[in-house]
């Protein structure tokens, strides 16, 4: 009897001890929720702010949608700040599902976009209270730093050339080549200063002659630089889908890495016909918004990197999901990492990149001194490796007085920006709307 008495005792004691530690951590609660709208290179970025009511407890997370940028805002102030007070900031996939769910009809840029500000917010929380970089919540390190390529772009072959050389002595193994056509608007390229025919004033551009001229610059590229260098390119969903099977099917004998866009999400179902006529990898996903648009990819195997912009997809949370799905599949990972992901978002496509089995590539966009002065702590670049900062969460501080210097609407020399971040539109030589 006095032994199983001793035994209670000692039970209570254990209880009491794990009630204790449970009340030394409460959760922390969402105080206030701002947005910080910013450009200091030229480009609109959101970042959303989570304060929280434990002392100098806040998260910084990546809304970045810079051609409706302040809509995005509205979406986080007038409906997510106020849903989203005097909630517990540690239940991340709890509160990414309310707020989904909240707006009922879902799915779309801008409230993703806001989703995913709040979201990477608070994974940033997170990773300051544990004292750990975010990618260690997720599991750790799967390698030492993540492989990037750079962008190699201009008018004319000799130009690309060089800039690829330029990337390849500063160690990058991968880069990206885009050309423009003589006076028209392609993308990722200069356009030179040639008047073309066409029957109206806007930019201009035609798929065919695009073609022609990327097929030589790969030619080219191979002739000049070998077999070594990975080359990569990026269509910008510019072409009609049947010329996008031909164009996937003449670029084989280039080994690409990868081959991205050449569909529009619009057409995704013409990747079947593209995988079965030739073994060119593709790269797609950066303008989804829906598991309905890259669920089909993976589960059928249509793709070979799922290239989402995290912020665009709601955040982390939904694509950590994507990348264990994409495991199962086969599918690689290569996060969009343009200009108009702030580095808040870079630093979350690092930590997803070290977490990640099926790390595929990481687009670079070199962090600017503008940007660096509003962001310190930003991943740093080495011979063509991102490395993430070490600091608990995205180990990232915003610079609220520095962010302010650069308010929307004006580009990287300050000269004022039309249609408020939006983009103009582009024709073919007949006046045809086309994609960008
Ligand atoms: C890429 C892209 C971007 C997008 C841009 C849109 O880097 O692969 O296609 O440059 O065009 O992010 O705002
Ligand atoms: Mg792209």
């Amino acid at each position: 009897m006095a032994g199983a008495g001793t035994l209670a005792a000692r039970q209570l004691a254990a209880q009491t001890q794990v009630a204790r530690a449970t009340r030394a951590t409460p959760s922390p609660k969402i105080k206030d929720v701002q947005v910080i709208a910013t450009s200091p290179a030229g480009l609109r970025l959101a970042v959303v702010k989570i304060v929280t009511d434990q002392d100098g407890l806040y998260g910084y997370g990546c809304a970045t949608f810079t051609q409706r940028a302040d809509l995005v805002v509205a979406a986080v102030e007038k409906y997510l700040k106020p849903f989203l007070i005097g909630k517990p900031a540690d239940r991340i996939d709890d509160i990414w599902q309310a707020c989904y769910n909240s707006s009922y009809w879902r799915n779309g840029p801008v409230l993703n976009n806001a989703l995913s500000g709040v979201d990477q917010a608070l994974w940033d929380i997170k990773g300051r209270q544990a004292g750990m970089p975010v990618y260690q919540l997720m599991g750790g390190k799967m390698r030492e730093a993540v492989d990037c390529y750079g962008h190699a772009s201009g008018a004319e072959i000799p130009q690309i050339i060089d800039s690829v050389r330029k990337y390849m002595s500063e160690g990058f193994r991968h880069v990206r080549v885009q050309i423009g056509v003589p006076g028209q608007a392609g993308y990722g390229a200069g356009r030179g200063d040639v008047k073309v025919l066409s029957l109206h004033n806007s930019p201009m551009f035609e798929p065919r002659d695009y073609m022609r001229r990327a097929l030589k610059l790969f030619e080219a590229c191979r002739t000049e630089l070998g077999e070594e260098i990975e080359l990569l390119h990026d269509v910008h969903e510019r072409v009609s889908p049947t010329q996008a099977v031909q164009f996937a099917k003449d670029v084989e004998k280039f080994k690409l890495f990868f081959f991205e866009d050449p569909l529009s999400p619009e057409d995704i179902q013409w990747f079947r016909l593209m995988r079965n006529q030739c073994a060119t990898p593709i790269a797609m996903g950066e303008l989804f918004n829906s598991p309905h648009e890259w669920s089909p990819l993976i589960t059928e195997r249509l793709i070979d990197y799922i290239r989402v912009h995290v912020s665009q997809a709601g955040g982390l949370t939904p694509c950590r999901k994507i990348a264990i799905m994409g495991e199962m599949y086969g599918v690689k990972t290569a996060w969009h990492g343009p200009g108009d992901v702030s580095p808040i978002g870079h630093a979350a496509n690092v930590a997803l990149d070290l977490a990640s089995y099926n790390f595929g590539i990481q687009e670079y966009s070199p962090f600017n001194a503008q940007l660096r002065e509003v962001f310190s702590g930003c991943p740093e670049m080495k011979n063509g490796f991102l490395y993430a900062n070490e600091a608990p969460g995205w180990g990232i501080e915003v610079d609220e007085k520095a962010a302010k210097k650069y308010p929307f609407g004006y580009g990287e020399r300050g000269e004022r920006k039309d249609y408020n971040g939006g983009w103009g539109e582009i024709r073919r030589r007949d006046g045809t709307i086309i994609k960008q």
